[in-house]
């Protein structure tokens, strides 16, 4: 099956350091990861676009997304997330086409993503990257990991509890994202990071510590828990933000 054969080229891409390849759209990717670790004298942000979130409604940046990742760029941030979903987060497919045009920074998809046919779909876009959820992909984590990889795109694996993020090592995951929001409760807390990222001591993987993450004592806090910091709703709702463009 589909899946079966992804997971064979992603293997045979690997042997072959086949990176450099094109992805479907013809867009030839960018590494979220190694521009994670080439970033070590700075901190490594994630800058989210989005324009609304289920905790928040509508978030006050209104900018198009080929502004924002303009100035997400020059403040010095290194990967751009984009939110596609359409009914919580006010997204879609066609912002990272937006974001792309004014940005050669490695962009992630954000999105639920719940089956290979819009793992297939972000391979036609011009993404670098895109967002697996362990709580929700379950059992297909390794092999929608593999899909991925085989259409150039790295997955960063989001995780909430022990047993995610082991299960995330487990499928290979060599990105892993931890959510300090619980997607039940949608309450956050920073102090998660800390409590997972001790569990994850391979050397090969990356942590981003996820969401919730709104002043420089935050970022201070988590530094030594994680190599990069995924942040959405304060980018999205600062004044600076705007004043920038105006
Ligand atoms: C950003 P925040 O609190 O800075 O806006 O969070 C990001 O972590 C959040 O948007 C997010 C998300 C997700 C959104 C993390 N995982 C899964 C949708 C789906």
């Amino acid at each position: 099956d589909i899946i079966n054969e992804a997971g064979i080229r992603a293997s045979a891409l690997k042997e072959s350091g086949g990176k450099e390849r094109e992805n479907d759209s013809g867009y030839k990717p960018v590494s979220l990861k190694s521009a994670i670790k080439k970033c070590s004298d700075k901190n490594a942000v994630i800058a989210e676009i989005k324009y609304r979130s289920p905790a928040e409604g509508n978030l006050k940046t209104t900018l198009a997304p080929g502004s924002i990742a303009k100035v997400y760029e020059s403040g010095g941030c290194t990967a751009i997330s984009v939110l596609t979903e359409s009914t919580y987060f006010g997204g879609n497919l066609e912002n990272i086409n937006l974001a792309r045009i004014s940005t050669r920074l490695p962009i992630l998809r954000k999105d639920f993503i719940v089956d290979e046919a819009q793992i297939i779909e972000t391979g036609k876009t011009p993404a670098d990257a895109l967002l697996l959820i362990a709580g929700v992909v379950k059992e297909n984590l390794k092999d929608y990991i593999a899909l991925s990889e085989s259409l150039s795109l790295e997955a960063l694996v989001e995780v909430h509890t022990v047993k995610e993020a082991e299960e995330a090592i487990k499928s290979g995951a060599e990105l892993i994202g931890i959510n300090n929001r619980d997607l039940k409760t949608m309450k956050t807390d920073i102090s998660k990071t800390a409590e997972i990222s001790c569990l994850i001591q391979d050397a090969g993987v990356l942590k981003v510590s996820e969401s919730g993450i709104k002043t420089p004592e935050d970022v201070i806090k988590l530094k030594k828990h994680c190599d990069a910091f995924l942040i959405g709703t304060s980018l999205m709702n600062s004044d600076s933000l705007k004043s920038t463009l105006e």
